[in-house]
């Protein structure tokens, strides 16, 4: 019945006669390219054109969008900038004439790269969405061309990557759609951007830059306050060279399962699922898992997703050490300078401890220092400037050093890979919405760090209100759903019967187009015992709560849960959003 309407009412200007073939083709695509001087800045170039048409594509197995079979128009062209002699690539993903319902998606990518080729495209096209995504104009992956030479930035590819590529690309894509399929402009194209861990600070960063642009944003476990984010990564390293103490991979991933074991019921069900970290947090002591018997097979790979096992380990089995819940203890307190003032987030008790991960030495049959390589570039390139992509030791760094350089970071990069700036007025005003998710069990991000960033934006935009009105002026525009037992944009192996919110897209068209306001996140149980079921996620500051043994889901407002998840950064003088 939708769709009838909505052809309907263009039907004024269109009748959309026209096939998937009839219209994907270079000189159609040439014929709707931006006119020049539509974009500020941006020149299309025609001759990079490419268009063909896709049938009975199909998706299945993916988390961030369900499963589905499309025709498509895949669109490829070039512009460049004005006065600069570049070359950015864009790649257009159009439903067929009929599929068509007036909405623009942009997609984002991960780790240090701008996009994710067309993995997430399938996501908008299934919903009648253009999809698009651009190589920046450096060939999307920023790491490799960050530097020029040792000591001289890439500026361009920085700023691309840090938030003008994906709202280029989205700006032309938007005029392209409009001329694509003969909108009017009594025809609103509504326009959304969907992404994940970098992708997630893109999005932010899309909120943040481009206020007017977006009807919808998705970021999900955003990697946003940039400069803390990268160097975290190192954290869990110096820990252990502060400590003086490698832990087996196996030992780590006892603590892990130990943890979710005990923690599993504080939620109210036992599912094998820590829905509430923070109960575990504030009810279960680490020492308690001291003397636990670990034993694992030998791997190449652990085979159970816990980011261990990346090398080989010998089989290994032992007790658990006071040494090694030392560890992982002080891992779990986040990092604090010298004088004990908070620098950092850290993940919450049941995550994995990739960033620990420790490398067996067959020669001398003791487990050392594996420097976390995703925190290592940062510092040799991105803080150092040094044109390699590992550190090569962690000689001298202290907690301090590394409260420095996330200061350092922070400040080199505050306008555009911090991603922090707390004051959405512009984008609220607008009308945008924001959807934002985490998972609970994050081992890459920490979940804290979606809280901390939305309590910086309730503080800062509604200085006025007390807490639940504020919470509630909020929750119009900006909601954030904890993942219970999820781990980095992904499902979690060892938490295998947790839900995740698969049709984020679906409720954000149906928040924006039909103002249905998500209260709970729709979700799913993607494998598990429950596979296939619907499962919904609270809304923060909301909490799951089980009752009537495991039967009855609520979300319901616990102070001291809530409570940890509040941070002071007191190791700055300059507040930390
Ligand atoms: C479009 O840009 C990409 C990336 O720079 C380049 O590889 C390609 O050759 C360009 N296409 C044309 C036709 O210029
Ligand atoms: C697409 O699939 C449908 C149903 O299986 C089939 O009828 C149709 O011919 C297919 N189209 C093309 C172009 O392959
Ligand atoms: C960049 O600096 C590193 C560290 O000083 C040095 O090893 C490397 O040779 C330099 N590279 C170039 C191209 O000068
Ligand atoms: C847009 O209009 C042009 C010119 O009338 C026509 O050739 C084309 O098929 C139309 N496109 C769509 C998607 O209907
Ligand atoms: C942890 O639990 C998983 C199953 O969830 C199991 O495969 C693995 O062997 C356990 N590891 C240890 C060290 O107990
Ligand atoms: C755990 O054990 C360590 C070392 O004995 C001790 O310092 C720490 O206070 C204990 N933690 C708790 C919560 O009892
Ligand atoms: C534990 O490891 C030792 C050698 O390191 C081995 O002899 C023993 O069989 C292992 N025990 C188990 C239960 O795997
Ligand atoms: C470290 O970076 C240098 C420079 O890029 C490279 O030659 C070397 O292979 C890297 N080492 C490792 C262990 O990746
Ligand atoms: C580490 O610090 C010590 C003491 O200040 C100094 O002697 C040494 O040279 C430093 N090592 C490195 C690799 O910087
Ligand atoms: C909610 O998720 C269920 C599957 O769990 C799905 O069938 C339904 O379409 C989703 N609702 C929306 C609005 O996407
Ligand atoms: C609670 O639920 C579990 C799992 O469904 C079941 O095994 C157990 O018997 C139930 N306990 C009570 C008191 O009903
Ligand atoms: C967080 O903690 C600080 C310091 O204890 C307190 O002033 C502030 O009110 C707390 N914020 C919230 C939202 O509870
Ligand atoms: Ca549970």
């Amino acid at each position: 019945m939708r769709r009838a309407a909505l052809t309907a009412g263009l039907s004024a200007t269109t009748a959309y006669a026209a096939s998937l073939a009839d219209v994907c083709t270079t000189s159609n695509v040439k014929a709707a390219l931006p006119a020049s001087g539509a974009i500020q800045g941006l020149t299309m170039i025609p001759s990079s054109v490419t268009a063909s048409p896709v049938y009975n594509a199909s998706s299945s197995g993916e988390v961030f969008f369900p499963d589905a079979t499309y025709d498509y128009c895949g669109v490829t062209f070039n512009y460049t900038h004005n006065g600069r002699d570049d070359t950015v690539a864009l790649t257009y993903w159009l439903p067929a004439p009929e599929s068509f319902e007036n909405r623009f998606l942009a997609t984002g990518g991960m780790a240090y790269m701008i996009s994710a080729g067309s993995a997430y495209l399938p996501g908008g096209v299934m919903y009648g969405a253009v999809a698009g995504t651009t190589d920046g104009g450096f060939g999307g992956s920023l790491d490799t061309v960050f530097l020029l030479a040792n000591g001289t930035i890439n500026y361009e590819a920085l700023y691309s990557m840090g938030y003008h590529g994906i709202g280029e690309m989205t700006m032309v894509g938007k005029e392209f759609t409009k001329n694509f399929y003969n909108m009017t402009d009594d025809n609103k194209l509504y326009t959304y951007y969907q992404g994940c861990s970098e992708g997630g600070r893109a999005g932010w960063s899309q909120v943040q830059k481009y206020p007017q642009v977006y009807d919808g944003i998705i970021p999900g476990a955003p990697a946003i306050r940039y400069g803390q984010q990268q160097a975290n990564h190192l954290y869990s390293n110096v820990v252990e060279q502060t400590l003086g103490y490698y832990p087996p991979s196996c030992e780590l991933e006892r603590i892990v399962n130990a943890t979710i074991d005990a923690c599993d019921s504080l939620d109210g069900k036992v599912d094998g699922v820590v829905a509430r970290t923070d109960l575990c947090m504030l009810n279960f002591d680490l020492n308690s898992t001291i003397g636990l018997s670990y034993s694992c097979a030998a791997s190449s790979s652990s085979g159970i997703g816990l980011g261990f096992g990346k090398r080989s380990d010998p089989a290994s089995n032992g007790t658990v050490s006071a040494e090694g819940v030392a560890v992982a203890s002080e891992i779990l307190k986040g990092l604090h300078d010298s004088q004990g003032r908070r620098a950092y987030i850290s993940y919450q008790p049941s995550a994995s401890f990739s960033d620990a991960a420790t490398e067996y030495n067959s020669a001398t049959g003791e487990y050392e220092l594996d420097i976390a390589s995703t925190g290592g570039e940062w510092i040799v390139r991105f803080l150092e400037l040094i044109d390699a992509d590992n550190l090569s030791s962690l000689t001298n760094v202290t907690y301090d050093v590394l409260r420095d350089w996330m200061e350092l970071g922070w400040k080199r990069y505050e306008d555009v890979l911090q991603t922090t700036w707390p004051d959405l007025s512009e984008f609220e005003q607008a009308g945008g919405k924001i959807l934002t998710f985490h998972g609970e069990s994050d081992p890459s991000i920490p979940t804290g760090s979606s809280v901390h960033f939305y309590e910086s934006v309730r503080s800062i935009m509604y200085p006025e209100l007390g807490y639940n009105a504020s919470v509630d002026a909020m929750g119009d525009w900006y909601r954030l759903y904890m993942v219970p037992g999820a781990a980095h944009c992904a499902t979690n192996d060892v938490q295998a019967n947790g839900p995740f919110p698969q049709t984020n897209l679906a409720v954000m068209i149906d928040w924006v187009e039909n103002g249905v306001t998500p209260t709970t996140l729709n979700a799913t149980h993607l494998a598990g015992e429950w596979e296939g079921d619907n499962a919904q996620l609270c809304a923060w500051p909301l909490r799951p709560l089980w009752t009537e043994n495991g039967t009855q889901f609520n979300c319901v407002y616990d102070q001291p849960s809530i409570d940890t998840w509040n941070y002071t950064f007191d190791s700055y003088k300059v507040p930390l959003y």
